[in-house]
């Protein structure tokens, strides 16, 4: 199962999956968007309605899911966002608590609703959309970052949980990827959010759903913690120094 599966990493994960042989459940707030994936990739995808911030809905789960879809070996957490690039002393309130509820709670209770099962057949694993923004900070990623850096450590928790169990976690961590909605919802301004690519060559949904790919295809003693993918145009350009206050 994949959340955030209506666009970007999400669909293009699901494409991937399915092409891997996988059957999958493409979760998402946009029930027409997943159709239309469903009628692309056939009976091998199911579409499911969902929002990961309504808790009632993901503690349902899986069985709410059709009984043969019930017993789910993967779960990508992809669903997330960023908001905003305004430093802390200016951000939106509303839109730091969209992002945790997303990124963080979201997240954990997917993990936590679909987790029993896979432990109980000691057979599973959990993947999470984590960044390099939870790694780096940067002016402006805040929250948002911070978010990440919950994924990040929230896995190896999962790892530490999970020592002795057939049950695998890793944390996906993407720098600068375009070819998704990613910066127009950051930015809510086409322009802006073209200009963040401007002059580079991103990473594109098909690089993250090659690392998903890779990371599930491992042999089963192997664990992959963590994948930090950065396109080659990008890379942590060291601290900064404020020459201003000296
Ligand atoms: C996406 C990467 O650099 O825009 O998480 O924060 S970045």
């Amino acid at each position: 199962m994949g959340t955030g599966a209506s666009a970007g990493f999400g669909q293009a994960i699901a494409h991937r999956l399915v092409a891997d042989g996988y059957r999958v459940i493409a979760a998402a707030r946009r029930l027409s968007r997943l159709e239309t994936l469903a009628q692309e990739l056939g009976d091998a995808l199911y579409p499911l309605e969902l929002d990961v911030t309504d808790f009632k809905a993901v503690r349902a789960l899986p069985q709410s899911l059709p009984e043969d879809w019930q017993a789910v070996d993967v779960l990508v957490n992809n669903a997330g966002l960023a908001l905003g690039l305004d430093r802390a002393w200016q951000a939106d309130g509303d839109d730091w608590e969209t992002m945790i509820a997303t990124n963080i709670s979201g997240l954990v209770e997917m993990t936590r609703a679909l987790l029993p099962g896979m432990v109980a057949r000691n057979h599973g694993h959990v993947v999470m959309l984590g960044s390099t923004a939870g790694r780096y900070p940067y002016p402006g990623a805040n929250v948002y970052g911070s978010t990440k850096a919950f994924v990040e450590h929230f896995t190896q928790n999962l790892r530490s949980d999970l020592l002795g169990k057939a049950v695998r976690v890793t944390n996906v961590a993407p720098g600068l990827c375009g070819g998704s909605e990613f910066s127009l919802v950051r930015l809510r301004d086409a322009a802006l959010a073209d200009a963040v690519y401007d002059s580079t060559q991103p990473l594109q949904p098909e690089d993250i759903a090659e690392a998903v790919s890779w990371v599930l295809a491992q042999p089963p003693h192997v664990n992959v913690n963590l994948i930090e993918i950065m396109p080659l145009c990008q890379a942590s350009a060291g601290l900064a120094v404020d020459r201003t206050m000296g």
